[in-house]
């Protein structure tokens, strides 16, 4: 599938390292200096690059003691390239596991409430359908007040079968019926929404696992992907919620939320880092068309881009 042209990271990053720290004549006549690596590492945080910013600020003093970074633009290209390896190298995010085709794959997303898993579900099916695939929709978020409703618009936008249960209802029993249902129709992909937080009581944690319990229990190998959907422009929370759900549930990938018109993309970078889970996906905007398979190089490119 042809990559969709990304709108992210506008007014980014490169620009606010060119103004901000490597404008100075000197930078140009003499390489970087002191207050200039100050800049560079401020620039970089801001921009949540977490403990990385000060990484490749240190590595940037290193490489201006040496003097083999002289320019803005070999400073661009070593940075390039420092933020391909922190992201795991050239590799691409692989797209979906469809499983073995004996059945549907289920593919849940995971994440709290407003990291933007409902709206990543139905540019995963626009997506999935596009590719020639046919896929129903599971409204396992039973608690939050709307939720229902807000899949339910989807699947008909989409054209798509849709499986609710109750408000409030067992969220498991909706996984279940879901992939049951999507396994009589011989659908290719079940999406299973779940939900980011539960009643007071409840422990979302065991609530996911439990899920994952009982698709498995119905479909061989399933949940054939278990994708963490996590906001780009939070920052240290994010990395806190990654930690959280990585440590509960076994996480197959990540897909990065609200990476359009920021310059917080930095995020990725930390996130990819600290919690080492492959970046799947990035969500760049509110459309069905704004998810991008994840592309370390085209992704520093941007970042970088003038
Ligand atoms: N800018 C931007 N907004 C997004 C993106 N993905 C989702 N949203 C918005 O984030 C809000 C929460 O999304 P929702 O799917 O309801 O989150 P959920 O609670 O995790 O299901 C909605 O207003 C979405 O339109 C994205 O990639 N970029
Ligand atoms: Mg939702």
């Amino acid at each position: 599938m042809a990559l969709p042209q990304g709108i992210a990271m506008r007014g980014g990053l490169w620009q606010r390292l060119k103004r901000v720290a490597l404008t100075d004549v000197s930078v140009l006549v003499k390489g970087i200096d002191r207050h200039s690596l100050d800049d560079v590492e401020r620039v970089l945080a801001e921009a949540d690059f977490g403990v990385t910013a000060f990484d490749l600020a240190e590595e940037l003093e290193d490489k201006w003691r040496r003097g083999t970074l002289k320019t803005p633009d070999a400073v661009r290209a070593w940075l390039k390239q420092g933020i391909v390896e922190r992201l795991g190298g050239t590799v691409h995010g692989s797209d979906l596991n469809l499983g073995d085709g004996d059945g549907p794959a289920v593919v849940m997303l995971l994440g709290v409430n407003g990291v933007g898993k409902t709206t990543q579900i139905a540019k995963l099916a626009h997506r999935l359908q596009a590719a020639g695939h046919s896929v129903l929709l599971a409204a396992a978020d039973t608690f939050r007040a709307g939720a229902r409703e807000q899949i339910s618009v989807w699947a008909s936008r989409l054209d798509l079968p849709c499986v609710t249960g109750t408000k409030g209802g067992d969220p498991a029993a909706v996984a279940f019926d879901a992939v049951e249902a999507g396994t009589a129709r011989g659908v290719d992909v079940v999406l299973i929404d779940a939900a980011g937080r539960l009643h007071t009581h409840g422990d979302l944690m065991e609530e996911l696992k439990k899920i994952a319990r009982v698709v498995g229990r119905k479909r061989e190998g399933a949940p054939q992907e278990s994708l963490l959907v996590l906001d780009g422009t939070v920052g240290q929370n994010a990395l806190q919620q990654g930690r959280t759900f990585a440590a509960a549930v076994p996480v197959t990938g990540l897909i990065i939320t609200k990476l359009d018109g920021t310059a917080k993309g930095g995020s990725v970078v930390a996130l990819r880092q600290e919690l080492e889970i492959p970046i799947r996906f990035l969500g760049v905007g509110e459309g069905l068309e704004d998810l991008e398979l994840f592309d370390a190089d085209v992704f520093a490119d941007r970042l970088l881009s003038d």
